[in-house]
């Protein structure tokens, strides 16, 4: 779809973000302030919003005018009522600039500016403008209440309309006829587009690492990429999936995602539950963490209890490429548990790694197969 040519006001949650980041800079602002900026801040970057429902509004078209030429000299001027404007049009475009839905926490209603009417003297309306709204990639847009899917975000810089502008009316200067000179017609301009619609933002990485909580999933991530996620000594630390960037040189890269825990029965809500097992959805590889530290759970039934909620979420996960990645060898005791978790895998036909994320053992090896996993 082309982009429109006409000025656009771009809509972004950032402007709030560079205004208050302005403020810390210039030090204008308080003490006490301060302290209340760094909170929305440091709070904004846990939120991670998968979901929105928003409206979207076009402008409405200008009338037509109804006026007739009054000049001195010129009897009968004649009809010049001009044109009404187009209204503006709303568009969608997919940006890095954003990463999560979370903007349309604060802002769910999108509107684009009317057309003017149009005036004496064949003067038309001036158009509305048209407004932007940024979405990540990965964003599905959905027309509700049909729940139509209208497009699939997933290259940066691809655009969409989603709600038209409504045609401006023609004043009465289009009507006149030889046998109507002086014609008292107008037409109303034509309302805009409004539709409900629905977002649902599905992350795009290439590898998605899943398994129980603590089992080491975001140690590894940080340690693979440059991601920062929440690393602690108990279940359900990291509560919204994190991406990271991993470098294998200087030109070649792959995302890694790394998906809160899950439990068994997590596709009945246990736990997290399977609110963020849509974000494995569109990986290409799995990486199956399972932590043979652990005495809690033979290695074997926990990478059976995690295959079972994969399959009862989507059938299709089974199918995807997959790692299993035995991890925190140099705290394991009992050799005989990587012993099992290494022959199920030869059985079943699966590749198997071992590492340790802490002392960096077989992290190199990890990141090479991956890559083999994804060529
Ligand atoms: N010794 C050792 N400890 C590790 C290793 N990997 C992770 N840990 C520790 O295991 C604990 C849990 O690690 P996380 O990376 O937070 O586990 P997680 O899988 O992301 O857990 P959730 O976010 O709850 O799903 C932390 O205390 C880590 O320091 C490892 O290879 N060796
Ligand atoms: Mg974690």
């Amino acid at each position: 779809m082309p982009h429109p040519s006409h000025p656009l006001s771009v809509w972004t949650p950032l402007r709030g973000g560079a205004r208050r980041k302005a403020k810390l800079r210039d030090g204008t602002a308080s003490r006490a302030r301060l302290g209340v900026t760094c909170d929305i801040v440091e709070e904004d970057r846990h939120l991670f919003i998968d979901r929105a429902k928003i409206q979207v509004v076009a402008g409405g078209g200008g009338n037509g005018c109804l006026a007739f030429r009054r000049e001195k000299f010129v009897p009968r001027g004649g009809p010049s009522g001009g044109d009404g404007g187009r209204g503006g049009d709303v568009y969608m475009e997919c940006s890095e600039r954003v990463n999560t839905l979370l903007h349309f926490q604060y802002k769910r209603v999108f509107k684009a500016q009317r057309g003017r009417h149009g005036e004496g003297d064949n003067r038309s309306g001036k158009d509305g403008e048209d407004v932007t709204i940024l979405v990540p990639p990965g964003t599905q847009v959905y027309r509700e209440p049909g729940h139509e899917l209208l497009h699939d975000f997933a290259k940066p810089g691809e655009v969409l309309k989603v709600a038209a502008g409504g045609r401006g009316g023609r004043g009465n200067a289009h009507f006149a006829t030889s046998v109507n000179q002086a014609p008292r017609r107008v037409e109303p301009g034509a309302p805009g587009e409004e539709f409900e619609l629905s977002l649902s933002l599905k992350l795009i990485a290439d590898v998605g690492l899943v398994g129980y909580p603590n089992a080491g999933k975001s140690t590894l991530i940080s340690r693979i990429s440059s991601a920062k996620p929440k690393i602690a000594d108990y279940p359900f630390t990291t509560l919204v999936p994190h991406l990271g960037v991993v470098k294998l040189d200087d030109f070649r890269t792959f995302v890694v995602a790394d998906i809160p825990g899950l439990i068994e029965g997590a596709h009945e809500g246990h736990g997290l539950g399977d609110q963020f097992l849509k974000h494995v959805e569109r990986t290409r590889v799995l990486a199956h963490v399972i932590d043979v530290s652990c005495t809690e759970r033979d290695p074997v039934d926990a990478y059976d209890a995690i295959m079972k909620e994969l399959a009862l979420f989507n059938p299709d996960l089974l199918e995807r490429k997959q790692l299993v990645v035995a991890t925190k060898l140099d705290v394991m005791e009992d050799e005989g548990r990587l012993r099992r978790l290494e022959s199920m895998c030869a059985e079943r036909g699966l590749t198997f790694l071992g590492v340790s994320a802490v002392t960096g053992a077989g992290v190199r090896a990890l990141i090479g197969k991956l890559d083999e996993l994804l060529r």
